[in-house]
């Protein structure tokens, strides 16, 4: 294919050139279409029907993650376009009918060095965007807030540290009427929600009670496997206050996708009041929460 192209005549490298970026053209600007309509289809903390993008981020993390998404997306747009250049200019061109002899070439050196450089240099250029979300993501920041996170079959659990009361409750799966009156998306909304305070760094140490499940929340941009035995820790600063929903993320058992995750982000004051009224509401004797390092 391309050891034939690179001895085709100027003015056929002419006509195919007008047709290729034609299409290329065409092809881009739906696109561009898509992606619009795609982006005003984004849900905000939940899916939207017919949502075709990912949902709103809210972190740094998820804003990196999200980017970084487009960018592959339009990256392989490209590579696309430009191998369906190549093959349909084979179709037309190189066909029995338009080509009855063919070239005998065999070698090109520049041809060669350059499907081999161009494909390194792409592969460099995903790898470091690639490397800043990794970075981003382990920079392990000093936390604000911790809360614990402990999966169970099939509900999440939620310990919060001394500082703040030291209660733990669960968060149920809200269904029928509850889930109607609360206002809340059917299969997202829980009974109890798990509340931060906007702007500031929470961490989560997740882990599970029986067996493995995962703690996700797209727009926060994570998720995170919750292993019996084991505690896993992740960080968010979420941007925006408003209600973010997720869901487990590992296929847990029989209730598997009746686990969902709520969470608040609310302004300072208003966490603060959660708080005081939490800790009456969900008053323990036993001490509270232990809460490790985990490193
Ligand atoms: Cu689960």
């Amino acid at each position: 294919m391309g050891m034939a192209r690179a001895q085709e005549t100027p003015a056929k490298g002419r006509r195919l050139g007008r047709g290729f970026w034609g299409c290329a053209a065409a092809l881009a600007a739906t696109g561009l279409l898509g992606s619009a309509t795609a982006a005003m289809a984004a849900g905000v903390g939940q899916p939207v029907p017919w949502q075709m993008d990912l949902q709103r981020p809210v972190t740094e993390v998820a804003t990196e993650i999200y980017n970084f998404h487009h960018l592959l997306n339009w990256i392989m747009l490209v590579i696309v376009l430009f191998v369906l250049g190549l093959l349909i200019a084979v179709v037309v061109k190189f066909n029995e009918r338009a080509n009855p002899t063919p070239s005998r070439t065999t070698h090109n050196t520049m041809l060669e060095v350059a499907w081999t450089i161009v494909p390194v240099l792409i592969l460099v250029a995903i790898a470091i965007p690639s490397f800043r979300v990794l970075r981003t993501q382990l920079s392990d920041p000093k936390a604000d807030l911790m809360v614990k996170v402990i999966g169970h079959a099939w509900y999440w659990s939620y310990e919060y540290p001394q500082e703040v009361g030291g209660f733990k409750f669960d968060a149920n799966l809200l269904e029928g009427d509850d889930q109607v009156k609360s206002g809340q998306p059917k299969l997202l909304a829980t009974d109890n929600e798990v509340v931060v305070p906007v702007n500031k760094i929470v961490k989560v140490q997740v882990t599970a009670a029986d067996v493995m499940h995962s703690w996700a929340v797209p727009s926060f941009g994570f998720k995170i496997d919750a292993i019996p035995g084991r505690l896993n820790q992740f960080w968010f600063k979420a941007e925006r206050e408003g209600t973010y929903h997720g869901q487990c993320s590992e296929l847990c058992g029989q209730r598997h996708a009746y686990m969902p995750i709520t969470i608040k982000v609310v302004s300072e004051q208003a966490f603060q009041a959660w708080t005081a009224e939490a800790k009456t509401k969900f008053a323990r004797t036993d001490g509270g929460a232990k809460f490790a390092e985990a490193k």
